[in-house]
């Protein structure tokens, strides 16, 4: 009746000890009315991009309608997002960023 190798399925598998954190793709999208100039300032002061480099991401946001800003771990992408959106919020524009898991 009782099967003794019935362990009920407790710790029987086998893992890597620690587990890859999941990442996130910070998103930013293109609007009409949000300054290309403000847009470099946001990924110069949050994502540590040259300006040079945030002006080219910036411009391939304007041209292609997003892109992918960087990847983080969760609360860092969260961060980021909150950065962003409150920034625009109090300078009035548009512009919206997200995350998605990558
Ligand atoms: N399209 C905007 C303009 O022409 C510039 C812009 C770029 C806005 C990137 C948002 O994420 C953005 N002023």
């Amino acid at each position: 009746a009782q099967d003794p190798d019935d362990d009920l399925g407790l710790a029987t598998k086998t893992r890597p000890k620690t587990e890859k954190p999941k990442m996130y793709k910070v998103i930013l999208l293109n609007d009409d009315y949000t300054p290309m100039e403000f847009v470099i300032h946001v990924l110069e002061r949050f994502f540590s991009i040259n300006s040079t480099q945030a002006h080219e991401l910036m411009m391939a946001v304007h041209k292609k309608g997003m892109a992918v800003v960087g990847v983080f771990s969760h609360d860092v992408a969260e961060t980021k997002v909150m950065q962003v959106m409150e920034l625009a919020r109090q300078q009035q524009h548009p512009l919206q960023c997200t995350m998605e898991k990558e």
